[in-house]
């Protein structure tokens, strides 16, 4: 029987143990470069099997917080390389996520001052986070999009092709994930309330899924799908995200991806960050039905799972054979030695939530460890 402890294989990796430390945005790059600080937060939780990063924006187009990182910038990639040099010194494996917003942006962060652009021109009912020159944060609403033409679809994809090349070659991370979930840019051409589409990427699942389909299997080709990760999250309502009928959509989504050899498949079950049996549409997501049509399409990837977990749900889905890994959030943002912490089942610091976007060092790299 697996146990959370164990070692597990993700891609041409064998990772320490099968807990991952889940993407979580935290603000903290200025020009959208990593920065020391950056290095010493992701070293510190280096025990961990996979760190995942902080979504990274892979063009300025595809930014949507204040300073969140980038990849499309040698002063980004090289920050990044003194993260991933740190993590490899202390025998940890990374993970950089990708990130495009599409809707989830504001002029004030796009190039020129122009529309975010998304699937169809819909505003989200949903805010982004802007600093101030006087340095304060505020949650503002997000600005109204325009819809991408297909002809600018390929352009986006070879953005993607771009970032991961500059990721692996230059910033040295061990793979790539895609985000694919949360109500942003893949999401959005996911969803039927995001997109209302009447071309060849909208309306049908097939056609809905076929621009998050184009962005993986480039990504795939260009660096090998066992670098290569994806999250989804079915049912989140985040970021305006909707569907009415999320399990075919998923399910038929996961069946295509199981032809890319990807390294990993990380679903966020329930609302992302909340309730974990969150619905939309009548009936309750099935998350096992999700596994098993992506492994009776031949899907061989580690399946990781977030969302909530304690050490004793995670504990009891590894052993159940429910997860290949699990991902957590929260907890490692406050306890950077969570797997000794859970491995000794010590008491767990407590979560300062006002520190968890922008703002210094306090916060970030100043949890303590045990001793
Ligand atoms: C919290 C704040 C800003 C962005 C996500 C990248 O939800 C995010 C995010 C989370 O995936």
């Amino acid at each position: 029987m697996a146990n959370l402890f164990d070692p597990v294989t993700l891609g041409d990796l064998t990772l320490a143990n099968r807990i991952a430390l889940a993407p979580l945005t935290r603000n903290r790059a200025p020009n959208a470069i990593p920065t020391a600080s950056t290095a010493l937060y992701y070293t510190q939780r280096a025990t961990a099997g996979l760190l995942i990063t902080e979504a990274t924006a892979i063009t300025h187009q595809g930014q949507g917080y204040a300073d969140v990182p980038g990849l499309y910038a040698p002063e980004q990639l090289a920050g990044w390389r003194k993260v991933t040099d740190s993590v490899h010194e202390a025998g940890g494996h990374i993970f950089v996520q990708l990130w495009h917003v599409g809707r989830i942006s504001h002029t004030a962060l796009q190039p020129g001052g122009q529309a975010p652009v998304a699937p169809s021109a819909i505003r989200a009912k949903a805010k982004t986070y802007l600093i101030a020159a006087d340095g304060t944060g505020s949650f503002t609403e997000t600005s109204e999009p325009r819809a991408l033409e297909a002809a600018e679809l390929p352009g986006i994809v070879e953005d993607f092709r771009k970032a991961v090349r500059g990721a692996v070659d230059t910033a040295g991370f061990d793979g790539v994930e895609i985000h694919s979930a949360n109500g942003y840019l893949l999401d959005q051409f996911l969803r039927a309330g995001s997109n209302h589409r009447t071309d060849a990427y909208g309306g049908s699942i097939e056609n809905r899924l076929r621009f998050p389909l184009a962005v993986t299997k480039a990504i795939a080709e260009e660096i090998g799908g066992k670098r290569t990760g994806i999250r989804i999250s079915p049912v989140t309502p985040a970021n305006d995200a909707s569907d009415p009928d999320p399990q075919p959509l998923f399910e038929a989504y996961v069946r295509e991806l199981a032809a890319f050899d990807l390294a990993y498949i990380h679903v966020i079950e329930g609302a992302t960050g909340g309730d974990r049996d969150y619905r939309q549409g009548d009936t309750p997501f099935d998350y096992a039905k999700l596994k098993e049509a992506y492994r009776q399409a031949g899907g061989k990837g580690a399946w990781i799972v977030n969302n909530g977990y304690t050490l004793e749900l995670a504990q009891t889905a590894v052993a159940e054979g429910r997860a290949d890994l699990v991902a957590f959030g929260r907890p490692f943002i406050s306890n950077p030695d969570l797997v000794r912490r859970f491995r000794e089942h010590a008491p767990l610091n407590e979560l300062d939530p006002s520190t968890l976007y922008g703002g210094g060092d306090h916060g970030y790299t100043d949890y303590p460890a045990l001793g």
